[in-house]
């Protein structure tokens, strides 16, 4: 049974030096708000930046209702931003989404739309990179060995432009002491769950301002996050044969 209509959503953007993408990203995303059928509201986390991303993120909390912002004084990492915005968020529903501009604000009403139409657990954004990106082949084969890992079929398994439920998503989150990179396991956590999705496709845009905590050969982080990964699918099996 479906339960009540949402009553609004809530979007969290973790922020780690980005004070040249918060204006913009806050101005397309109130953009994007007005074709939503329910009320929404943008949630933007400082995560220990050592720019003026929390100027910038005064700044246009003053100016707006619906954007807020929340801040950590040390960093504590993607997994850290969401949760300090779950714990802010006013609404039922939540949307991850990047403050680098490499997902589109303009696609929200797009999952929100895809949310209402086939009510999955997990609206899920396909990313589609720019053609030439290096990193897209690290991102393929790492979406390959999650969906092999986990018995999964999904197109973009760490995507983590995703709308779900707001209880769904602590849940998920659960599973993330202990983990570095848990935001590349969050998939892997809603399919131990048998969880639902559904994908979208959108354009995934490069970068245009501020720099990835990644680099553009990520072969150490990539290594890092292969072993988190093999670590989370013994965790996982650990727990369900005690069960
Ligand atoms: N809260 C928080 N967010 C981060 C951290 N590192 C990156 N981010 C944010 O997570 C998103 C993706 O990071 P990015 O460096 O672009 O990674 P990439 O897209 O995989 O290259 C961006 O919105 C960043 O601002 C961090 O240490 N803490
Ligand atoms: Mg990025």
């Amino acid at each position: 049974m479906r339960d009540l209509p949402p009553a609004g959503l809530s979007v969290i953007a973790p922020c780690f030096n980005e004070e040249a993408n918060v204006a913009v990203l806050s101005e397309r995303s109130l953009a994007a708000f007005q074709s939503l059928p329910i009320p929404a509201e943008l949630l933007l986390i400082d995560d220990g930046s050592s720019d003026g991303t929390w100027k910038a993120i005064e700044q246009v909390s003053a100016q707006n209702a619906a954007v807020r912002g929340g801040r950590h004084v040390r960093n504590r990492g993607i997994v850290g931003g969401w949760k300090t915005g779950l714990e802010l968020a006013r609404y039922d529903l939540v949307c991850l989404i990047d403050s680098d501009l490499q997902n589109r604000p303009e696609d929200i009403p797009r999952l929100m739309q895809a949310w209402l139409e086939h009510a999955p657990d997990i609206v899920q954004a396909v990313r589609n990179p720019q053609p030439n990106e290096v990193r897209s082949v690290f991102s393929r084969g790492l979406n390959l060995i999650l969906n092999a890992s986990f018995g999964m079929n999904l197109a973009d398994n760490k995507s983590g432009f995703i709308l779900t439920r707001r209880s769904t998503l602590l849940e998920l989150l659960q599973d993330a002491q202990g983990f570095r990179y848990f935001q590349s396991l969050l998939g892997a956590a809603a399919g131990v769950r048998a969880l639902r999705f559904h994908e979208v496709q959108t354009q995934f845009d490069r970068r245009q301002a501020g720099t990835s905590f990644l680099g553009r050969y990520p072969i150490r982080v990539s290594a890092r996050v292969l072993a988190e990964v093999l670590r989370y699918r013994i965790h996982t099996l650990r727990k369900r044969g005690s069960e």
